[in-house]
């Protein structure tokens, strides 16, 4: 596969939180940023998403007296998955792992700030209501096709797929510049999921 001039690479939540040693961490988060760096070298559009959460936010255990991370509760929008505390912005855990490497990114799309709202997804937050901006700022740029790596492959990096290919684009995941938090089976959803909703489940080597 070929990049064309209407191809951006969103590199999706390379957060200190999500590294072996963070809040939240997910296996192996270190090893995909050399790949990625690499990657990002032959994409003349490159977007960055950072989760990026007031302290005390909906997502957060802490949040809510006697709940634990992993529990799920219902909110207005729907289920919610609760986290230890995460991505508080300006912390040291949100800040991008120190070794990714992207001088040429063109923008930062921050997400989950909304106190009461969660955002996996880099283009629409959980209430499925609330959008980034994203999907018009890539389309005003001429983008019509998505290329996706980071964290994690089961959560942000699934919806933001799903929700690229909702708003029109053709949408890639690499999948070995991917690692995936695997709770309870989500990782196999997540597969299923972005296969049936027509995404690009590729290989860093499909890309020349
Ligand atoms: C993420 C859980 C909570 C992610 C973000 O980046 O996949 N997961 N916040
Ligand atoms: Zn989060």
């Amino acid at each position: 596969m070929p990049i064309s001039s209407r191809t951006a690479l969103l590199v999706i939540d390379v957060q200190n939180d999500f590294i072996p040693g963070g809040q939240l961490p997910v296996p192996e988060g270190d090893r995909i940023v050399p790949l990625i760096n690499r990657l990002a070298r032959q994409f003349r559009q490159v977007v960055i998403a950072q989760d990026w959460h007031p302290s005390g936010h909906v997502s957060f255990a802490s949040s809510h007296p006697g709940r634990q991370p992993h529990d799920v509760i219902e909110l207005p929008y729907g289920a919610q998955t609760l986290w230890p505390d995460h991505c508080v912005q300006a912390s040291a855990g949100a800040a991008f792992h120190p070794e990714l490497d992207l001088p040429h990114a063109q923008l930062v799309i921050r997400k989950g700030c909304n106190p009461d709202i969660d955002s996996y997804s880099a283009f629409l937050e959980a209430d499925r209501r609330t959008t980034t901006g994203l999907a018009g700022y890539l389309k005003e740029r001429g983008i019509d096709t998505v290329y996706m790596v980071g964290l994690a492959l089961d959560f942000c990096v699934m919806f933001s797929a799903l929700d690229a290919r909702a708003a029109g684009f053709n949408a890639f995941v690499v999948m070995d510049a991917c690692r995936a938090i695997d709770l309870d089976g989500s990782l196999a959803a997540a597969t299923a999921r972005m296969q049936e909703a027509g995404v690009g489940l590729i290989q860093s080597s499909d890309i020349r």
